[in-house]
C-alpha cells in the first residue's frame, strides 16, 4: 500500500507515520508514505498557494494550479492508479467499514487542505472521494490523512503480529470493544474479573461477546440498530440487560439509604 499525502506540512504527516505499528509497517515496506507540498509547485516568487475567497468575507481559499501541479507529479510518481481522497467536514464520515474497503486499494492519495479549505474546481476534477473524521472543524487536512494512514495501515497483511490481531479490533464485527485486563489479578482499584482467569475459552469468549455487547447498547445503541445479532448475541445482550438493570437498582437503593 502505498500513500501520497498532499500537504503544506510534510514533516508532520511524516512523523505522524513513523511511529508505532504504522512507523514499524513502514520499515518493513509493508506500506509506504510519499508527500508533495504545493508550494513547491507555486510559481510565482512568493510561493503562493492561497487566494482571497471570491464573494467576500473572512479567509482564504488554497489556490488550483499549485495543489494541480502536486497532483499530476503525485500520479506520474508510481504507476499505480491512485484513489484521491480529500479531507474535510463535508465528506462521508470515516468508518471501520470504509477503513477496510480502502486497505484493499494499492494507492491512496490524501488531499490536505489548510485555511478555508480548497477552490471548489480543483476538487470537482480531481477527487475520488470526501472523508470526513468528524463533525467538528480542523485547521488542516493533516490529523484526518494521520487517521487514514494509521487505520488503513495497520490492516495491512503482516502490519500487526497475532497478538495485535485486528479481529478483535473495535467495530471490526460492529461492535464496541469489551474491557481488557492485564496483572496484578488482584489491586486495590479491584480485581480481574474471574472468568478471565479461568482458562475456559469458550467462556471467555462468551464473557467479552457479553461485555462488547453491553457496552454497545448502553453507549452506542445506533450501532446495534445497523446490526443484526445471532441468537447467542441476542441471549448474552438480554442477560447483560437484566444484569445491568439489577445492579441500577442496587445502586439506587444505596444511593437512596445513604440520603
Ligand atoms: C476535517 C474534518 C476538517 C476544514 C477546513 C481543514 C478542515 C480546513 N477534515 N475531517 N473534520 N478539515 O475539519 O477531515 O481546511
Amino acid at each position: 500500500m502505498r500513500f501520497d499525502v498532499v500537504t503544506l506540512f510534510p514533516d508532520f504527516v511524516r512523523q505522524c507515520a513513523a511511529v508505532g505499528v504504522v512507523g514499524r509497517a513502514q520499515q518493513r515496506e509493508l506500506l509506504q508514505v510519499e508527500t508533495w507540498n504545493p508550494r513547491d509547485y507555486a510559481t510565482d516568487n512568493y510561493r503562493t498557494v492561497d487566494g482571497r475567497t471570491c464573494g467576500g468575507g473572512p479567509g482564504m481559499v488554497m489556490l488550483i494550479d499549485p495543489l494541480r501541479a502536486a497532483l499530476k507529479a503525485m500520479r506520474e510518481a508510481a504507476a499505480e492508479p491512485v484513489h484521491v481522497i480529500y479531507l474535510s467536514p463535508q465528506g462521508a464520515r470515516l468508518t471501520q467499514g470504509r477503513v477496510e474497503a480502502l486497505a484493499k486499494l494499492p494507492r491512496i492519495g490524501l488531499l490536505c487542505g489548510r485555511y478555508e479549505g480548497v477552490d471548489e474546481r480543483l476538487l470537482a476534477h480531481e477527487v475520488d472521494e470526501e472523508l470526513s473524521i468528524g463533525d467538528y472543524v480542523l485547521s488542516g487536512g493533516e490529523l484526518g490523512a494521520a487517521v487514514i494512514i494509521d487505520a488503513v495501515g495497520r490492516l495491512q497483511e503482516g502490519a500487526l503480529n497475532d497478538a495485535q490481531s485486528a479481529q478483535q479490533d473495535s467495530f471490526s464485527d460492529g461492535l464496541l470493544d469489551c474491557p481488557h485486563y492485564a496483572k496484578p489479578v488482584r489491586h486495590a482499584l479491584g480485581d480481574v474479573p474471574e472468568v478471565l482467569l479461568s482458562g475456559d475459552h469458550a467462556a471467555i469468549r462468551r464473557w467479552r461477546l457479553k461485555q462488547a455487547l453491553g457496552r454497545t447498547w448502553l453507549r452506542r445503541p445506533d450501532l446495534l440498530v445497523q446490526r443484526a445479532l445471532d441468537k447467542e448475541s441476542r441471549a448474552l445482550l438480554e442477560e447483560f440487560r437484566r444484569e445491568y438493570a439489577q445492579s441500577e437498582r442496587e445502586r439506587l437503593a444505596n444511593d437512596a439509604a445513604e440520603q
